[in-house]
């Protein structure tokens, strides 16, 4: 069974990720490899954060590993928050995020946004990049309790339903973070079966 580690502090993300892995793979979580220093996100861009995560790991360590960064981009705000989503108004705090999020846009008529991760994947010392977007809109007040983020104010053009009022595996088929790591299984199927 291949093991590689998900550099990420996220339970969501690590959640959803391990929903949609195969049998075949088995994801390591940084507790079960017994890995607690800071990682750092300093870049402006997703791809430049994803990699960096993983680098830091990755150079601390020698161990096959991905990481995912993620923004929501909304339209009328030039793609704000972008690479910030995660402080956009105070530091993890999805609440106030998605509240300042709601604010900023209240006489915005084109709610158009969308998701996109992109996921950096460091295998036998070689760095790939892979990308999920899903485009939705921003609803005028949040709906549902699961998920997280910015869950309950994103409908998906697929749907009528924000993905806070999905299960888990109705947000795994539309999501940003499935399309891209479907495209990481796809290639550590073809590179290593
Ligand atoms: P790691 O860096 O440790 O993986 P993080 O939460 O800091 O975790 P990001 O830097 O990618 O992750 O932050 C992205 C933020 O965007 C995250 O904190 C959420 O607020 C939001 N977000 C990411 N994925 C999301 C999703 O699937 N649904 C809703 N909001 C999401």
């Amino acid at each position: 069974m291949e093991q590689i580690v998900f550099v990420t502090n996220n339970e969501h993300k690590l959640k959803e990720i391990r929903s949609l892995t195969p049998r075949t793979f088995r994801i390591l979580s940084l507790s079960d490899v017994n890995f607690h220093q800071d990682i750092p996100e300093t870049s402006p861009t997703l791809e430049g954060n994803a990699l960096e995560k993983a680098r830091f790991f990755h150079d601390r360590t020698g161990l096959n590993c991905f990481a995912d960064d993620t923004g929501l981009e909304v339209d009328a705000l030039g793609g704000l928050p972008g690479v910030n989503s995660a402080r956009f108004a105070s530091d993890h705090d999805y609440y106030k995020n998605m509240v300042h999020l709601l604010e900023l846009m209240n006489n915005i008529d084109n709610r158009k946004a969308r998701f996109r991760t992109v996921i950096a994947l460091i295998i036998n010392d070689k760095e790939y990049l892979f990308e999920g977007i899903v485009n939705g809109h921003i609803t005028r007040e949040p709906r549902g309790n699961n998920g997280f983020g910015y869950d309950p104010i994103f409908i998906p053009e697929e749907d009528t339903r924000t993905f806070a009022q999905m299960t888990l595996q109705e947000k795994n088929q539309y999501s940003h973070r499935q399309r891209a790591f479907s495209k990481l299984i796809d290639f550590l199927q073809a590179s290593f079966s």
